[in-house]
């Protein structure tokens, strides 16, 4: 390093040094992008976004730097480590959850610490060293052919903080003029990304989150008004045909950790059905297969899905509801059916802090949480975040038995979480061959998981629990980011992953068993926030009074439509992905623009009003018709050497 030599009046200035900090962060953060995310880039002027955003961050985060008079290049290098970072810890994210970090989602990592660790580690790379590169040039040039540089110039420290705003100020009017309303409509992070940068979306979100908080300060009773209106507008009556038909049963909740629908029939190479148990369940005559359901999480993957299904609202844009919001009144469906003598329970074999659990379903009125400390979480028995599915099932019988009847019940499966990697004794299916570990160990770990399931429904029937219990099955979201899509186009034998194709990959299955009822192949269209009024009405309980989003599946005045919280949606004749319409049938765009253009309208005002709910907490200002509230304090999770349950009895019989 010491050989090289700049000429004198190069080397001499802080500016050259600031310039060449500019220049390698800009490459940087440029190749970043270019390898790491899909921005979905389709017009020129985007290319060109994409290419200036960095360099005004740059510009500006650098600029600060020339204000320090005499650790300039000390005061670079910090910058750039910190936003390296960012980067970085953004890259690895994504490659997960395809997704950017947001400032709940920091907060979550803070609840989750430590228990990340087989799918933190697998998504980083000792190439990723790359990221950093241009902190060690700068290093390496501070110590040597800039060393002797003490000069500072306060003038050039205005000039360039002047010529960043402009380019700032330049590239955001561009982005505007490509995508009106970005920094007001932000359902998408992607976007944000794409015109403004990795960092300045930082800076939005921050910015974003100190408004939320402020919302919840100002909100007052008079906000109730407008949604509880459109809440009455949208109201689908129960279908007399199923209505009260499970009354006074038990209720099981199984959430199928990342299961998406293309597995249902699915057959290996050598004629193996990946999921023999579940694809019997699609033709069981008590059963309902709902083939055109969709996932509607956000970042908090399972938890969102989780909170769905039992509050019928929208999970957050960003963060997730559980951790962000769990101090929110709520009037979720184990608060409701307290009050017609069910006793509520949640299985799970991970520990109660992960996604703020433990605080989380105290709001939701859980009466008991089994968590990993009920369980024998041996080597053996866990991998990845906890208990295999097997064990957990099992030991989860005794537990279940256990209970005051009739109970409502969640159990969160875990084995077919990514990377979907089996402990060898664990399974003796095939891996697909697709190229690509991650689809082809998804094949194996869906098929253990099958299993385990097969295994929990025996243990029932011989328990006698089967006959009076109501069974809901669904699939999380999805396992399969579209990081993978090249080995998704082999699966499903297309050219490639076309939006439309992906947006019916975001499809998961949902199975409500029913004692005692026809079921059957089901072809209406729905998501998670449907399913809360669906089962509900089979219990015999009208929602009218409850401030929720969904629509009852069965109902005859179902609306046939799923949105995704992206703002995008799902319908039988048009599917919507980021401002195009497509036709349903045959995934190309469709000049039936005006048919997206209706539910398009209904999903926005829809997710307008959830979030008004969620963000201003809402529901402290309404009270259904003949609801007890409950209060979280009277609740306690202590563990199975001192689980007394809950601490007051808040029922309303
Ligand atoms: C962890 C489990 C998995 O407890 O719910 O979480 P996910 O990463 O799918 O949200
Ligand atoms: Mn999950």
């Amino acid at each position: 390093m010491n050989k090289i030599r700049l000429p004198k009046k190069f080397s001499n200035s802080h500016i050259t040094f600031f310039a060449i900090a500019v220049v390698l962060f800009w490459i940087k953060t440029y190749a970043a992008y270019q390898i790491e995310f899909n921005l979905g880039i389709d017009n020129s002027l985007q290319k060109f976004l994409l290419l200036i955003n960095p360099l005004s961050s740059a510009l500006f985060f650098f600029g600060f730097a020339l204000l320090f008079k005499k650790r300039t290049k000390l005061v670079m290098i910090i910058t750039n480590f910190i936003l390296s970072f960012l980067l970085y810890a953004n890259i690895a994210y994504y490659r997960f959850f395809n997704d950017f970090i947001t400032v709940p989602v920091l907060m979550q990592t803070k609840t989750n610490a430590g228990q990340l660790g087989d799918s933190a580690l697998s998504l980083m790379s000792p190439l990723d060293i790359f990221y950093f590169t241009d902190m060690f040039i700068l290093i390496a040039l501070a110590l040597t052919v800039f060393k002797k540089v003490t000069v500072t110039n306060r003038k050039s420290f205005k000039i360039v903080l002047l010529f960043s705003i402009t380019t700032f100020l330049f590239n955001l009017g561009l982005a505007e003029k490509d995508r009106p309303q970005l920094l007001s409509r932000s359902f998408d992070r992607n976007y944000l990304v794409k015109y403004l940068g990795a960092y300045n979306f930082t800076i939005y979100d921050v910015i974003q989150n100190i408004k939320s908080s402020s919302q919840r300060a100002l909100a007052d009773s008079s906000d109730i008004t407008d949604v509880e209106n459109y809440r009455k507008a949208n109201y689908a009556a129960p279908n007399p045909e199923y209505f009260g038909k499970a009354k006074g049963m038990n209720v099981i909740y199984i959430s199928m950790e990342s299961f998406q629908s293309f597995m249902i029939n699915y057959k290996m190479p050598n004629g193996q059905e990946v999921t023999p148990f579940l694809n019997s369940l699609t033709h069981d005559k008590n059963t309902f297969y709902f083939e055109n359901f969709y996932h509607q999480t956000g970042q908090g993957k399972t938890s969102d899905a989780e909170f769905l299904m039992e509050n019928s609202l929208y999970p957050m844009a960003q963060g997730a509801v559980f951790v962000n919001k769990a101090q929110n009144t709520y009037q979720a469906t184990p608060s409701i059916l307290k009050g017609y003598g069910y006793n509520s329970a949640v299985f799970h074999g991970n520990y109660k802090t992960f996604w703020n659990r433990n605080v989380m379903y105290k709001a939701l009125g859980y009466d008991q949480f089994f968590d990993a400390e009920y369980y024998s979480m041996s080597e053996e028995n866990t991998k990845n975040y906890g208990m295999k599915d097997k064990p957990f099932f099992k030991e989860s019988m005794p537990l279940l038995t256990n209970l005051k009847q009739p109970f409502y019940t969640k159990f969160i499966s875990l084995s077919n979480h990514f990377p979907f990697e089996m402990d060898p004794q664990d399974t003796d299916f095939p891996a697909g061959d697709t190229g690509d570990t991650v689809v082809n160990q998804y094949f194996q770990s869906a098929h253990y998981m099958d299993q385990a399931f097969e295994q929990f429904f025996n243990d029932l029937k011989a328990s006698g629990l089967y006959d009076n219990t109501v069974i809901v099955m669904y699939g999380d979201h999805y396992g399969i980011s579209e990081n993978h899509n090249d080995a998704m186009a082999k699966v499903l034998g297309v050219d490639e992953i076309t939006p439309a194709i992906n947006a019916n990959l975001q499809r998961v299955p949902l199975f409500i068993h029913v004692p005692g009822v026809k079921g059957g192949i089901q072809k209406q269209y729905g998501g998670e926030v449907d399913v809360r009024p669906t089962l509900l009405h089979l219990l015999g309980i009208d929602t009218k009074d409850y401030m929720e989003f969904g629509s009852d599946l069965l109902s005859k005045d179902h609306r046939n439509w799923a949105l995704f919280r992206n703002g995008d949606f799902v319908s039988p004749e048009v599917i919507q992905v980021k401002d195009k319409c497509y036709s349903t049938a045959t995934g190309e765009v469709t000049d039936k623009a005006n048919a997206c253009k209706d539910i398009s309208d209904k999903v926005n005002t829809e997710l307008q009003m959830s979030d008004e709910v969620v963000y201003k907490d809402l529901l402290r200002f309404y009270k259904p018709q003949g609801y007890t509230p409950i209060n979280p304090n009277d609740y306690e999770y202590l563990g199975p050497k001192g689980n007394k349950g809950t601490k007051t009895t808040t029922g309303n019989n």
